[in-house]
């Protein structure tokens, strides 16, 4: 991954109103605009989101105040009432799926929600209890069902799980799809970032590890390459993390030394622009391309 030299490209004082920081966006392309889904968390520490569009997908600009905040989920306050965090955007048939975090007193659950044109929500609920989060939906349906990833905390283990639905609402046949490498950099706990991606050799995806160091933890990127039939099947992984906190941006911040990406964007060439947040504080651009990560899968 080469990171973009001009990064952080988003920083609060690009942000026409008062937050603490702008972090953590989904991606995609619309309207031949890249757009991000970005997670803005207000002076009272409690999280929206906020659009920012680009037409090079490097210089971008905002809107003026956030699409969706937690007060539209009318039907379920209680469970985002503490902030909505860390979109994940799927385009599956023309409709735009978002899952998030919904965070409140009763922990992180997976909040859906779809869109046809980024103005207006149709907000359908939660999809996980308590406590998930991490959810990724598969941009097409595999064998007539959609399909997700999401990252449950079951007393110390942290995995991430996959199952399936007829209708995205209702889900089951639920497994577990891959663990922490015990020992290494992804010792702790991993999770899904970025909705699957369709290749010739399998679906792509980057996730996150997590290990402990003393009083910190490192967040660090890693790739995986799972079955075009049955995305059940790891079919391989990335040795070694692809992307860790090196520079200042991605080292001093609210939480410091992470990466941590959930929206990547792929260009008609197979390019990849992956968009991530240095220590929770900004948002940033690396490339890479399909054809690089493939072979670390493989
Ligand atoms: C995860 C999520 C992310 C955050 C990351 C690092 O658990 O809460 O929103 O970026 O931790 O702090």
């Amino acid at each position: 991954m080469i990171r973009y030299e001009n990064n952080p490209v988003l920083v609060k004082e690009d942000v026409p109103f008062k937050v603490n920081s702008i972090f953590n966006p989904g991606a995609i392309k619309y309207n031949d605009e890249y757009l991000l889904m970005c997670r803005v968390e207000m002076p009272i520490g409690r999280s929206s989101f906020l659009i920012a569009r680009s037409k090079d997908g490097f210089s971008f600009k905002l809107d003026t105040k956030p699409i969706l905040t937690p007060e539209d989920h009318k039907d379920c306050y209680e469970y985002v009432n503490w902030g909505i965090e860390d979109a994940r955007i799927t385009s599956i048939d023309n409709k735009y799926y978002l899952t998030y975090t919904g965070y409140s007193k009763y922990k992180p659950v997976v909040i859906l929600a779809e869109t046809e044109n980024f103005k207006t929500y149709k907000i359908l609920g939660p999809i996980s209890e308590a406590s998930n989060k991490d959810c990724s939906i598969f941009p097409e349906k595999i064998d007539g069902y959609y399909w997700k990833v999401d990252r449950p905390e079951a007393e110390e283990r942290r995995d991430i799980w996959i199952s399936k639905s007829p209708d995205l609402i209702h889900w089951g046949e639920y497994s577990v799809l891959m663990e922490p490498d015990k020992g290494t950099w992804e010792d702790n706990k991993i999770g899904a970032s970025t909705p699957p991606i369709k290749t010739k050799d399998g679906w792509l995806m980057l996730y996150h590890g997590v290990r402990g160091f003393g009083i910190s933890s490192l967040y660090k990127l890693g790739v995986v390459l799972l079955d075009l039939n049955n995305p059940r099947i790891v079919k391989g992984k990335s040795k070694e993390p692809i992307l860790s906190p090196e520079m200042d941006y991605e080292r001093v911040g609210d939480v410091g030394n992470v990466v941590f990406s959930n929206g990547w964007i792929k260009e008609d060439n197979d390019d990849l622009k992956i968009y991530y947040s240095g220590a929770d504080m900004n948002v940033c651009v690396a490339e890479t391309s399909i054809d690089k990560l493939v072979a670390l899968c493989k």
